[in-house]
């Protein structure tokens, strides 16, 4: 049985990506709602109504586990899909918490995090780290035009330049140890923000703490396919050509995508 993964768009192939490289016997299916995105400045009702109808068909495909690889759907909706997943006895994974888990566990006091409008206001981060660790103070800022930037390409860039500059100089984030890069889309400009801060704090990407907790996960329920020829299928909600150049970025190879109509 494959994995379900989804996101608003394309931003979920960069832990899709990640969990391909780390469970490679593993069967993948990945929804972009590419039709809907950006969900960052959605309501949260409008984001529980798509990411359940995106639950309802990854379930139908015959998933043995659902990732929810947008941190905007996972603060918004996450209750919401699993309660809908565990019906069918589902496991439903999400790009926050093992991140939040992690963080709280290490010897930062004072953690930055940088996500769209709807993960910041939803203050899901500072909650789940708070929930392990009380004694952490979260500094939370809004970052918005990051994903359009990334988006039509301006990384590396003297505009990425200034405007990762102008959000990072912010004095929310002044007294920071560490920064975790709260949306699916900030690994494409991760160096950039480890060259502002020259080494300095400890810049954290999720991808790669998302994946190893579901390897782990898996494994400990004796899930894990060993499946010799594993097979991708990656379906979007409305196709055009820059979605398809986007994604052969964010996946790092060229994708095959399918449009499926399922609002
Ligand atoms: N995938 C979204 C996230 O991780 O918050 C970013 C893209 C968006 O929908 N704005």
């Amino acid at each position: 049985r494959p994995i379900g993964i989804f996101d608003s768009g394309v931003g979920g192939l960069t832990t899709a990506k990640e969990i391909q490289r780390l469970l490679p016997k593993e069967n993948l299916i990945y929804f972009g709602d590419s039709k809907h995105l950006p969900y960052g400045d959605k309501s949260k009702e409008v984001i529980i109504e798509y990411s359940t109808q995106i639950t309802r068909f990854l379930l139908s495909k015959n998933c043995k586990a659902i990732v929810i690889a947008c941190n905007t759907a996972t603060a918004n909706a996450l209750q919401e899909v699993r309660k809908l997943a565990s019906e069918k006895n589902v496991r439903v994974y999400d790009v926050i918490s093992p991140v939040a888990e992690k963080v709280a566990f290490t010897f930062n006091q004072n953690v930055g995090v940088i996500a769209t409008k709807s993960t910041i206001s939803s203050h899901i981060y500072k909650k789940y780290i708070r929930k392990h660790n009380k004694h952490i103070a979260v500094h939370e800022l809004a970052t918005p035009l990051l994903v359009p930037v990334i988006e039509e390409g301006f990384t590396n860039h003297q505009i990425s330049e200034v405007i990762l500059k102008t959000y990072l100089n912010n004095k929310k984030l002044s007294n920071i140890d560490s920064l975790i890069l709260g949306c699916t889309h900030y690994p494409i400009i991760l160096n950039e923000v480890k060259n502002f801060y020259q080494n300095k704090i400890q810049v954290i990407d999720s991808p790669l703490i998302v994946a190893s907790h579901i390897q782990q996960d898996l494994e400990k329920r004796k899930i894990l396919s060993n499946s010799s020829n594993s097979t991708y299928e990656f379906y979007v909600s409305d196709l055009t050509p820059t979605f398809s150049k986007l994604a052969k970025k964010f996946f790092g190879a060229k994708i095959h995508l399918k449009v499926e109509n399922i609002f």
